[in-house]
């Protein structure tokens, strides 16, 4: 994998660059929409490509390792093949899933074991075995495998998870290097950078990670309950050491105001549920605020969804939308979930297309306040 920085504003630490991996190239800043059991929930790869314009998705080993497992993974020559995505995938490695989705976990410095949401049978994940199961999963971008610890974590629990996460970089790094793809294409490890709210931690952490040398780095460990004030300070302290010619990655996060106040902050690649889940509970998110699509007031607004938006907001009316979220049909979800997807890298693509215009600055202060008001 490479990273070509081509643009840095002039005003902020907005850059824009182009990764390119084995299956193909992202530009960057870039939104990658969440498909965490392989599947972006109700949007055929199709409508991914040609109304969303995905250029990356990104898959969990948590979900993938428990179903389909490793057996269906290997014989299908890896999640591209298996699911028919020939662009490039990245996969988060599992901590944050364990932390968040099983009640029963035990961390250790082995490893964290923990029972399936899906049937309460018995697993211990470790770095090894997680990147084994990256390498079957078979990403372009394997993340590392570490702790996400609790938001409110207190000095000390946050410098223990730290260094036990360092630790286990290091084991990452050695099984990573130990090991070879299974299919013939190259992958790459992203370390993650965490210490919750501690700027000391934060930045002993960033130089841990800098030194590895990797082909893009992450920050984890924000947007998990702290005041989004803290979180743009943490990427702030994050970034003045991170190398400036390789990727950055803000796992989680977040809102289109979230996004554009970490681009500005030097961040490069997102990931978040938000535009399929709140999609899916009849939210949409547009350049004038939100939308909440189950409200009366749209029930005879034959305007189209959003006239500057993909086809689904062309063809759709915002009172056939308001109609199907009432009467509970599916279509309902799969229009706000490609709507909100395709606002989101259109977002990312605009942002992209001012840092190269050298105007970005100007063009967020002009935006931001909109994004947030109720439409
Ligand atoms: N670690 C990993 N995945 C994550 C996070 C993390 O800290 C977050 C935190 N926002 C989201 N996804 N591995």
């Amino acid at each position: 994998m490479t990273f070509e920085l081509t643009h840095t504003d002039p005003m902020s630490d907005a850059r824009a660059g182009t990764i390119t991996t084995a299956h193909g190239q992202i530009q960057t800043p870039i939104f990658m929409p969440v498909g965490t059991c392989g599947s972006v929930k109700g949007v055929h790869f199709s409508e991914l490509k040609e109304q969303v314009k995905a250029q990356i998705i990104l898959g969990n080993t948590y979900h993938l390792y428990l179903r389909p497992g490793l057996d269906i993974l290997k014989s299908a020559g890896g999640l591209h093949r298996f699911g028919g995505w020939d662009r490039p995938i990245l996969t988060d490695s599992g901590g944050f899933q364990v932390f968040s989705l099983t009640g029963i976990r035990k961390l250790r410095e082995e490893g964290c074991e923990f029972r399936s949401h899906i049937d309460g049978s018995k697993h211990i994940f470790t770095p090894e075995n997680v990147m084994d199961t990256e390498r079957v999963i078979g990403a372009d971008i394997m993340m590392a495998f570490d702790e996400c610890p609790p938001g409110q974590s207190d000095y000390s629990y946050a410098k223990k998870s730290l260094a036990m996460t360092q630790r286990w970089l290091d084991r990452c790094i050695k099984r990573f290097n130990e090991t070879e793809p299974l299919y013939g294409y190259e992958q790459s490890l992203f370390p993650i950078v965490q210490g919750c709210t501690y700027k000391d931690l934060r930045s002993e952490a960033a130089k841990f990670v800098a030194d590895k040398g990797a082909d893009g780095n992450a920050i984890g460990g924000l947007a998990v309950g702290e005041p989004t004030e803290t979180m743009y300070e943490m990427i702030e302290v994050v970034n003045g050491i991170l190398p400036k010619d390789k990727p950055r990655y803000l796992m989680g996060v977040g809102t289109p105001q979230n996004i554009l106040e970490a681009i500005e902050r030097g961040v490069d690649m997102f990931d978040c549920v938000m535009p399929t889940r709140n999609g899916r509970n009849a939210m949409l998110f547009t350049y004038n605020g939100t939308m909440n699509m189950r409200n009366k007031k749209w029930e005879k607004d034959f305007s189209p969804i959003d006239p500057d938006g993909c086809e689904v907001d062309l063809v759709y009316t915002k009172a056939y939308l308001h109609h199907l979220f009432k009467a509970g049909e599916l279509l309902a979800m799969q229009i706000a979930s490609i709507h909100n997807l395709a606002f989101y890298l259109r977002l990312v693509s605009d942002a992209r297309r001012h840092i190269m215009q050298g105007d970005f600055t100007k063009w967020k202060q002009g935006v931001i306040d909109n994004l947030g008001r109720r439409v």
